[in-house]
């Protein structure tokens, strides 16, 4: 089995009773969301070892963070409670063809209390892949410390990186956001970008300036994820391409944090570029069928039986 490390922080996902204006929404169902787990979920449930570095708020909602978390599989051995930071929480308004907003209740998140020591070798043992995201450090300036600490480790010990910008333009400006990924992107192996989210970066989302970006950073993948349109890879020097499955998405939040989670287990599986493409689109796909952030993550039988159009005997 391989192991991936990943770091974030994570939230009480409020998901509406009805779709529309947030404002004439008068009933939630209580979930769970964060970016960094919804990915670890995701691989949790594809079959790897998943480690989640995470604070939780020392309230009743921190405690359903932790058990729903570790009902998943996720391995917890770097989960720590603090008191008097009380868990944040998202409300989401979803809109009939799946999209949405977010509205933050994000002021003082228990992960501002993580630093930079805290993050130590010993972590890493065994692990194949660490995976970072763009919210961890969206949250706090001190995280970009944090992520280098990381990043540290990983070239020292020669693991491989990937990450994922998810830009949250309600948590930092988009300047804060590229001047701290122009830090991050050396590092990074694997770079999983949303289209509209490299065009904000590197301000082109042409071929030629996406081949660039790869040049100029030294990312041995580009993948640039598409939504409904499907997904590209740049990997020496060669594009490929992969069209989305077809399916009636109710909720798209945590799509990408699947795909993220369905390219690195094929990846890691020796898939080859076309195959872990599809892998990752089926993964982003079947998430979106599902309300809430990660309740749609497949598991592994799941994902195949999608991309092999087989019948999954139901009654
Ligand atoms: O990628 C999905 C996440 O955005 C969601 O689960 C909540 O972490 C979250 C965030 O900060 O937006």
């Amino acid at each position: 089995t391989f192991s991936v490390f990943t770091l974030g922080d994570a939230l009480i996902t409020f998901n509406p009773s009805e779709t529309g204006p947030l404002r004439y929404v008068s009933a939630f169902t209580r979930k769970v969301g964060g970016a960094e787990l919804n990915f670890a979920i995701g691989c949790a449930r594809l079959g790897l070892h998943t480690k989640w570095t995470s604070r939780l708020g020392g309230d009743e909602f921190g405690r359903v963070i932790y058990n729903f978390a570790r009902g998943e599989g996720v391995d917890m051995a770097n989960v720590e409670f603090v008191e008097n930071y009380p868990t944040s929480l998202n409300f989401k308004e979803i809109r009939e063809d799946g999209s949405g907003k977010t509205f933050y209740y994000r002021y003082q998140s228990p992960i501002l209390t993580l630093e930079p020591e805290d993050i130590t070798e010993a972590m890493f043992d065994g692990i194949d892949l660490i995976h970072l995201t763009g919210v961890f450090l969206a949250i706090d300036p001190k995280n970009l410390a944090i992520v280098k600490r990381v990043l540290e480790i990983a070239s020292e010990k020669e693991i491989k990186v990937s990450f994922d910008p998810n830009i949250r333009l309600k948590l930092w400006t988009l300047e804060q956001a590229k001047a701290a990924y122009q830090e991050i992107f050396p590092y990074v192996d694997i770079l999983l970008t949303g289209l509209d989210e490299i065009e904000m970066i590197i301000g082109d989302a042409s071929e030629a300036a996406l081949e660039q970006c790869a040049i100029d950073f030294n990312i041995g993948q580009l993948v640039i994820k598409d939504g409904g349109n499907g997904a590209r890879l740049y990997q020496d020097q060669t594009w490929y391409t992969k069209e989305a499955f077809k399916v009636s998405p109710i909720d798209t939040v945590g799509a990408g944090d699947g795909f993220d989670a369905g390219y690195i287990y094929a990846m890691l599986h020796g898939y080859s570029p076309e195959d872990t493409l599809e892998f990752a689109n089926g993964v982003g796909a079947l998430v979106t069928t599902v309300s809430g952030d990660n309740e749609g993550l497949p598991y592994l039988q799941e994902v195949k039986a999608l991309i092999s159009k087989e019948k999954i005997i139901e009654r």
